[in-house]
């Protein structure tokens, strides 16, 4: 859904957009892909030939597109879009933990200036330690792409504006993260949220999360400020 809201604005603001689907396994898009995995590789046939099951089916799937990315970017540049919006498969471990995930984006990206989207869900995010290991997922998913990375609450219609102010302050003042996570656990969650806030410091980690709401469309006009810091800025965020 994010994929189509962000296409709605950014052609909203008179700019032109690609979208391509990664997902081979995706049933119903919510957005019209301009260009798509599924005319690459047939999941539902890999899956009854190779008899495996959804996750199976989709590392094998994407295996066997992986070859022909370079045809897919093809499309892409004759398209000869301002933005190109790429939908990556939600199910991280298999996408980003396997080789041909990573070297998709890279085939895709080639030289072009290029970012992630990283979804921190508000219904994760809302409890200090949901916020801890989204943020933590959201650094191990940056070590694998190697690409700017920005950090984006979604869903935060869900929550009230406080909550939303709240989750956004833990991302700029980790402090503030820490108090509350010595407040709100004990034990073993306790230590190992310590050890991992003072590792998200150390490395200095980009963590500002950005609220922006796929429904409500709040927040999209701070995500593109973003997004043109970095693509303008020529900023590296690469850790
Ligand atoms: N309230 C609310 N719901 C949303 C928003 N964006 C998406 N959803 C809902 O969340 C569900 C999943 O949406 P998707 O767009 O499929 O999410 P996804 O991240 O692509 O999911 P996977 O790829 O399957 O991991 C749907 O029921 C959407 O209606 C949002 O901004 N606000
Ligand atoms: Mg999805």
């Amino acid at each position: 859904m994010m994929t189509a809201s962000l296409e709605k604005w950014l052609v909203t603001a008179d700019m032109s957009v690609t979208v391509v689907n990664l997902d081979p396994g995706i049933e119903n898009p919510p957005y019209t892909s301009d260009i798509d995995i599924r005319e690459y590789v047939d999941y539902g046939e890999v899956m009854n030939s190779f008899n495996l099951g959804p996750n199976g089916a989709l590392v094998a799937s994407l295996d066997m597109a992986v070859g022909q990315i370079g045809e897919l970017r093809e499309e892409i540049i004759e398209m000869g879009r301002d933005y190109v919006i790429v939908d990556c498969p939600g199910q991280m471990e298999l996408f980003a933990y396997r080789n041909s995930g990573p070297l998709m984006v890279s085939s895709i990206r080639d030289a072009d200036p290029a970012l992630s989207l990283y979804l921190l869900d508000s219904n994760i995010a809302r409890t200090p330690a949901g916020y801890l290991s989204s943020m933590l997922l959201g650094l191990s998913i940056h070590i694998r792409f190697v690409l700017p990375q920005l950090n984006i609450l979604s869903k935060p219609d869900i929550l009230i504006e406080e909550q939303i102010e709240e989750i956004v302050s833990w991302s700029d003042d980790s402090y503030l993260l820490e108090g509350v996570l010595e407040e709100f656990s004990d034990g073993l969650v306790r230590e190992y949220s310590t050890a991992i806030l003072q590792m998200l410091n150390d490395i200095g980690n980009e963590s500002h999360v950005i609220p922006v709401s796929a429904r409500s469309m709040s927040g999209m006009e701070s995500l593109y400020g973003e997004m043109q810091r970095i693509f303008l800025g020529g900023d590296n965020l690469i850790v």
